[in-house]
């Protein structure tokens, strides 16, 4: 019983220890992986000024690269980077490496879902 007692104390001071956090968390920034010589899925939700990161787990050297989205990232292998997203609509994304490899993001206007 008084086990039981000391035991439910230090879970609840272990609570309360966590939950006074300095600042509201940061939201997640999505991760597109790169791996097998091709982009991940896109994250659904993207908006005008969100970040999205590129992380690549292969072991070639590739970009993210989209002249209507305004970023190329330059990736070597085990390598991540992160881009803001500054332009709404259907984003086209390829590996100037590999221009085989393409990925198509949609990203909707700032404030919108
Ligand atoms: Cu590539």
């Amino acid at each position: 019983m008084r086990l039981a007692t000391l035991a439910a104390a230090v879970v609840v001071g272990m609570a309360a220890a966590s939950s006074v956090p300095a600042a509201p968390p940061a939201k997640p920034v999505p991760v597109i992986v790169i791996r097998n010589m091709a982009f991940g899925p896109a994250p659904a939700g993207l908006k005008v000024g969100d970040q999205l990161m590129f992380r690549n787990e292969d072991i070639f050297r590739h970009t993210a690269t989209s002249p209507a989205g305004g970023f190329d990232l330059d990736l070597a292998p085990k390598a991540q980077g992160v881009v803001r997203l500054s332009r709404a609509g259907a984003l086209a994304v390829t590996c100037r490496y590999h221009p085989g490899m393409t990925l198509a993001l949609k990203v909707a206007p700032a404030g919108r879902r």
